[in-house]
Order: structure tokens, then C-alpha cells, then sequence
């Protein structure tokens, strides 16, 4: 009789009590990351909830690095959410399956990313003129603006211009501001972002499809919007193909299609299918929504922290005089600039829990059973803001990563965790911090951005897979005497 209660026993993680039909979903509110926080206070660090029907297992703290890197294959899997299905029809790598043609793909899909952007110097430099050819675009129509409107609101300007550059990248071309079909495209991320996000009701209560309500609405116009972004992606692989020659490599789409055909007669992996356009969508899809979000976030700081831009300005000064642009070279000789991208990083934490895994087998961690296909939410929030690791959490402060004599403490910065960890780690983490660097350098080396002072600043924001600002208005004017960019 022990032995049998003691199997039977064996302990899941503990977690607040949970009500009928809906479980904790109700509790989650409008920030979850807040609420999964001081649960894991109170819980500790492995903790479950009930979200629908579904049982939800939080990892916060050191148990993150456990799961997803020392147990890694145990924690790879996805969950079947429905939203994900909607996903380029289920093939996106980002949101699908674990499986061994996953794991391949994956490779390819990385080492694509890296050939057209960090790979080596080459292609460092041709990622570096995109940067700088749209920087120069934003900065005129900045300008343009506060001439016209004085104050103006930049979110939408910063998700056209981070776009374009990862089109100049992935499908060499760029796009105008005033570009519907192009607005069309980029313009929804919101909406992506808010029904991917873990804790998204229609993945815990799929039953809310079914009939008229608000959860509905927001369901079908994802469903549309997939549907149309996927089209042009689509679009755009087919007119590679089209003309597509073996002698150069033009873009990101011409390498993968390349790299792809090589293993695609590997029929019994990929089932003959193609993928190179929902591995498209997931690359530019992935980079337009971060980036344009970092970079919101990076100058609405900017101009809540007046004295924070003017201390970049003046290194950056001390470094790249006016004959110049700031170029990736300078990097290690601009340490702040580089303090400040993590902080903004860490402080904000605008991915505060990762695309939701589950587990492909029977498991445990810190001591807890956990069965196979439990849905596993990863909270990246609670490390970045855990007040052991770092003093005065809530402050924003990238001094915090500097030392005595003002060099970057690596410890700290790979303290910060925004990335994830482990097999689905992001793929695109150095091209990220290369664009944040190189953009937040060209903004301090050439303009000043101030707040409109009617409107006092917040740094409130919506919840999402990516934490979204909320609509902010500046003003942008040129630095000096400006003979390198407009
Ligand atoms: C999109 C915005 C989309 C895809 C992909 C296929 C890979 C932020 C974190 C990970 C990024 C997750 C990925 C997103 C892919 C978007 C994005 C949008 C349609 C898509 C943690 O991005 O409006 O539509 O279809």
C-alpha cells in the first residue's frame, strides 16, 4: 500500500488553487508576467496553474537553465496550441513540433541568418549599409515631421524602417513609407503578438472559437492576417525561384532556397515539402516584430532619460567625430552604448515569457514529475528582474554593466536573459544586438530626440508575446554640423 501511494504520489509542482472551466486564467490580468512572478514568490521556482483545460507548468529562476539546457531535448517540444496551427498551416519552425528533420532544418536556417548577417566581414559590412541606407530614410522623415507637426508619434515610422531593412536582407528590397501593401503586412503586429503570446485564451479555451465573442474576432482577424502575410511571403520565394541563378547569391531567400534544394531530396525528412517560405516568414516575421519593438522601447528611453542620451552622445562623440558614420568596428571602443542595448534589454524584458514549450516525454525538474505533452511556459521576466541577481531591479541603470574602469562585464550582460536558452533558443541574436548597437550609435551620433513636454512620459506598455510601448510622440533635430548624413 506505500509503495502504491507513494508512486501515485509522486508530487507535481504546487500552485495556486484553480477554478472550474477557466482555472487561473482570470487571475493572469492584463500583465501575466507580473502575476507568474509572485507566484514563483510565493511557489517557488516551479510552480503550476491551470489555464482552461490545460495544466501549465512556469519555470522562473535558475530552474530555466536546467530545463531548457541540461534537459534540453526533454523541453523542446510545442505545444498544439491553436493559434500556432494558423502559423504558415503549421510548418513555422519557430512554432512547430520537435522532430528530427526540426533539428535539421533549424541548422540551416541559422547558419542562413549568420551568412547574411555576422558571418564574417564581408557580409558584416553589406548588413551594415542596409542599416545605414534606412537609418538615413528615418532620419529625414524624422526631421520632416517635427518640421511639419513639432511633436509626432514614430512607432509606426520604426516598424516600416526595421522592416525594410530586414527586406533589403531577406528579400533585397526595399519598400516606401507610404507602401499599403507593405503597411498592410507589417502593420499588425499587435494583433500577431498579443494571440501568440502565452497565457493567449483561444490556445487554453479553444471552445471560444465557436461563437460570437470579442476572443473570436481577435482569432479570425489572426487567421487573416497569417493568411496574408504568408501570400507575400509566398510571393516573394516564387519570384526567387523564378529567377534565381546558381553564379550569385542576391538575398537571404536565394541562400535558403539554395541550401534547402540541397537536402530536399531527402524526401523521408521533409515529406516533399518546401520550406522555404514558412522559414521566410518566420525570419523576417521574427526580426521585424523584435526589432521594431526594441528600438520603440530604445527611444522612448532615450527621451524619458534625457541625461542617458546626452552621456551616449558624448561617447560616442569621443569616438566618431563628424568626418564619419559609427560603424560596427566601434563597437568595442563604445562600452556604453552597449550597456545601455542590454539594459533596455533587461530592463524592459519586452519578451517576458518565450513562445510556450511542452514536454516530448516523461520528465522532472527541481524534484517534480512532470508528464509528457505538459505545456511549459518559460518566464524570462523573473530572471531579469530578480533582485538577487541584480540590485535595484526596477531602476533603469546601464551602469549596472560596467565596471571600474567602464569596460562591458560579460558575466552580466549574458546574465540578461531576452534570447531563451537551449535547442529553440532565437536564432537571430547576434544580428539583433549588431542592428541595436548600430542604430542606437546613429541616432546618438547625429540627432537629439526630445519628449513633447504636454505629455508627460510612461513606460506602460501592452502584454504580448512582445511587450508593445504604449503610443509615445517626440521631437527629432539634427546634431551639429551634419556633413555626413542628410
Ligand atoms: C511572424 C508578425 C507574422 C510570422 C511567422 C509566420 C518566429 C518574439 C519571439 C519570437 C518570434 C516568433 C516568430 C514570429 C514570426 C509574424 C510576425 C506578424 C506572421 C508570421 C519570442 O513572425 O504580424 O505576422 O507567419
Amino acid at each position: 500500500l506505500w509503495r502504491w501511494l507513494g508512486q501515485r504520489s509522486v508530487p507535481g509542482p504546487p500552485g495556486p488553487l484553480a477554478w472550474p472551466l477557466i482555472g487561473n486564467a482570470a487571475q493572469l490580468g492584463k500583465l501575466p508576467h507580473l502575476y507568474l512572478t509572485r507566484m514563483a514568490q510565493k511557489y517557488g521556482n516551479v510552480f503550476q496553474i491551470k489555464l482552461g483545460s490545460r495544466t501549465v507548468v512556469v519555470l522562473n529562476g535558475d530552474s530555466i537553465k536546467q530545463a531548457l539546457v541540461k534537459q534540453g531535448t526533454d523541453f523542446a517540444g510545442r505545444p498544439d496550441f491553436a493559434s500556432f496551427k494558423y502559423i504558415f498551416d503549421g510548418d513555422s519552425l519557430a512554432f512547430g513540433p520537435f522532430t528530427d528533420w526540426w533539428k535539421v532544418h533549424r541548422k540551416v536556417a541559422q547558419s542562413t541568418v549568420r551568412t547574411f548577417s555576422t558571418g564574417n566581414t564581408t557580409t558584416k559590412k553589406t548588413f551594415e549599409h542596409h542599416v545605414l541606407c534606412e537609418f538615413r530614410e528615418l532620419l529625414q522623415l524624422f526631421v520632416g515631421k517635427t518640421k511639419q507637426h513639432r511633436f509626432f508619434q514614430p512607432m509606426t515610422y520604426l516598424v516600416v524602417s526595421t522592416a525594410n531593412i530586414m527586406s533589403a536582407v531577406c528579400f533585397g528590397k526595399r519598400y516606401t513609407y507610404e507602401d499599403e501593401e507593405f503597411r498592410q503586412v507589417v502593420g499588425r503586429n499587435d494583433q500577431f503578438t498579443q494571440t501568440v503570446g502565452a497565457g493567449s485564451i483561444v490556445d487554453v479555451m479553444p471552445w471560444l472559437q465557436y461563437f460570437p465573442n470579442p476572443i473570436k474576432t481577435m482569432f479570425d482577424n489572426f487567421k487573416k492576417l497569417n493568411l496574408e502575410f504568408g501570400q507575400f511571403i509566398r510571393d516573394k520565394v516564387i519570384e526567387h525561384r523564378k529567377t534565381i541563378q546558381s553564379s550569385i547569391t542576391r538575398d537571404m531567400t536565394d541562400a535558403l532556397i539554395m541550401a534547402l534544394d540541397k537536402l530536399g531530396d531527402k524526401t523521408e525528412l521533409t515529406g516533399g515539402k518546401d520550406y522555404v517560405s514558412p522559414t521566410m516568414g518566420d525570419i523576417f516575421g521574427a526580426s521585424q516584430d523584435t526589432l521594431s519593438t526594441a528600438l520603440q522601447w530604445i527611444v522612448l528611453i532615450l527621451v524619458k532619460y534625457p541625461e542617458m542620451q546626452l552621456r551616449i552622445q558624448q561617447e560616442v562623440d569621443k569616438v566618431v567625430d563628424r568626418s564619419r558614420l559609427p560603424s560596427i568596428e566601434d563597437q568595442l571602443q563604445l562600452p556604453y552604448i552597449m550597456a545601455f542595448v542590454y539594459e533596455v534589454m533587461r530592463f524592459t524584458s519586452f519578451v517576458p515569457l518565450t513562445i510556450p514549450h511542452s514536454t516530448i516525454t516523461d520528465t522532472s525538474i527541481m524534484g517534480y514529475t512532470i508528464p509528457k505533452n505538459t505545456v511549459i511556459f518559460i518566464n524570462q521576466w523573473s530572471i531579469n528582474h530578480d533582485p538577487a541577481l541584480w540590485s535595484h531591479p526596477e531602476t533603469f541603470n546601464p551602469q549596472r554593466f560596467l565596471d571600474q574602469n567602464g569596460a562591458l562585464n560579460k558575466d552580466l550582460t549574458s546574465s540578461v536573459l531576452i534570447f531563451s536558452l537551449g535547442k529553440r533558443r532565437c536564432i537571430g541574436e547576434e544580428l539583433s544586438k549588431l542592428q541595436l548597437f548600430l542604430f542606437t550609435a546613429l541616432i546618438a551620433h547625429q540627432c537629439h530626440i526630445t519628449a513633447d513636454p504636454a505629455r508627460p512620459l510612461k513606460l506602460d506598455y501592452n502584454y504580448g508575446l512582445t511587450l508593445k510601448p504604449h503610443a509615445f510622440s517626440i521631437a527629432v533635430s539634427l546634431r551639429g554640423h551634419n556633413m555626413s548624413l542628410l
